[in-house]
């Protein structure tokens, strides 16, 4: 497998970069050819990046060959790192692209100033996709604002089917079932079917409506464990919403490991599929047929995935009023930004 990671000088990358090589996504036994993309003012970063890596002393990672100082091959027993600056080494045959490298929003920047900045790198590297990537190559987008980011290249990249292309909620669903589990004081992986709906942003709905959690042998739904509707449709919700900032405000850092592990949960489970009827979330193209969400949109819905990573929408959930405004305010959101970056695009 031929795995990119972009942003790779960048703080998710550098958790990210070590589940990978350790065979935490792909597992123990599968070769990867790591390859590891930033621009070129932070490849001195990269290079320690490397040898970071090549320092952890992994089983699989055996580091033999520099080509130029920009562009180092590492011939290994399992993993193969490459570590470059120009996209069409990066995207040349890879089976994955995590695109994790964006445009930060600086101080007094706009979110039209955002968008328009990263309209720029995600059109280049969708149609980099286009260009060089296997037409299988299974997309993740990660830099914000994700959703819209990966409708870019997406629309980039008319050669590859809209099905490859995926952003992450996986971290929203992770910090919503995580505050579950501690409100019940039961382990995370007892709750399950937690959704995210829509934009990876405070427009997000975190929705338990449908979620389980198991103790012992038994299942019940979270609604009838946690028994307080009040805390679910208010604290909680905003508590997830707004999680990233709360992160923020307290390392002066945005997430970077939960991120990292996200990531990882999210191509793991599209590369191995999703286990029994349980479900994940993840930012999908919206055709129109789901939920009365309209087409155009990377929305995020619940899906269920087959081993080998064809997915499919979680269809015939029951929808309360209360979720039916949250999912269309959210949709409401990502169809204003779709406007914006699409005026950027052309
Ligand atoms: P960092 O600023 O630490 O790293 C970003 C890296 O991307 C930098 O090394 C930068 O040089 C590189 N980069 C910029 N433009 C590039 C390009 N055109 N090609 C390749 N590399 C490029 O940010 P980090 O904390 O790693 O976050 C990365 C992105 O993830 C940000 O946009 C952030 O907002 C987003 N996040 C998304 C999340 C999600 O759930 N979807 C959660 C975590 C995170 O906030």
């Amino acid at each position: 497998l031929k795995v990119l990671v972009t942003g790779a000088a960048g703080q998710i990358a550098y958790s990210l970069l070590y589940s990978i090589a350790n065979g935490d996504v792909f597992g123990k036994d599968q070769s990867v050819t790591l390859v590891m993309l930033d621009i070129a003012p932070m490849a001195g970063v990269l290079e320690g990046v490397v040898m970071e890596l090549q320092d952890c002393a992994l089983p699989s990672l055996k580091i033999a060959l520099q080509v130029t100082i920009y562009q180092q091959i590492y011939e290994v027993n399992l993993t193969l790192v490459i570590s470059t600056t120009t996209v069409e080494e990066a995207f040349a045959d890879i089976d994955y692209a995590i695109l994790v490298g964006a445009m930060p929003r600086r101080q007094g920047m706009e979110r039209k100033d955002l968008l328009k900045a990263n309209a720029k790198i995600f059109k280049e590297q969708g149609q980099a996709l286009d260009k060089f990537a296997k037409k299988t190559v299974k997309v993740l987008v990660v830099g914000n604002p994700a959703n819209t980011n990966c409708l870019i290249a997406l629309t980039a990249a008319p050669s590859i089917p809209k099905d490859n292309f995926t952003c992450l909620t996986r971290l929203d669903q992770n910090r919503a079932q995580s505050q579950i589990a501690a409100r019940l004081g039961v382990s995370n992986d007892c709750v399950s079917n937690v959704i995210i709906w829509g934009n990876h942003s405070s427009t997000q709905y975190p929705d338990v409506a449908h979620a389980s959690v198991k103790c012992g042998d038994t299942e019940s739904s979270v609604v009838s464990c946690v028994k307080d509707d009040n805390w679910l449709n208010g604290e909680f919700i905003t508590t997830v919403q707004k999680r990233g900032g709360a992160v923020i405000a307290a390392r002066k850092l945005s997430s970077a490991m939960s991120a990292a592990k996200a990531i990882c949960d999210h191509v793991r489970d599209w590369h191995f599929g999703t286990k029994g009827d349980k479900w994940t979330s993840m930012g999908i193209y919206s055709n129109g047929s789901n939920y009365g969400i309209k087409e155009g949109i990377i929305y995020s819905v619940p899906v269920r995935i087959a081993p080998g990573g064809a997915f499919t929408a979680v269809t015939g959930l029951s929808i309360s009023d209360f979720a039916r405004s949250k999912m269309d305010e959210t949709a409401e959101e990502l169809f204003g930004e779709k406007l914006m970056a699409m005026e950027f695009m052309s």
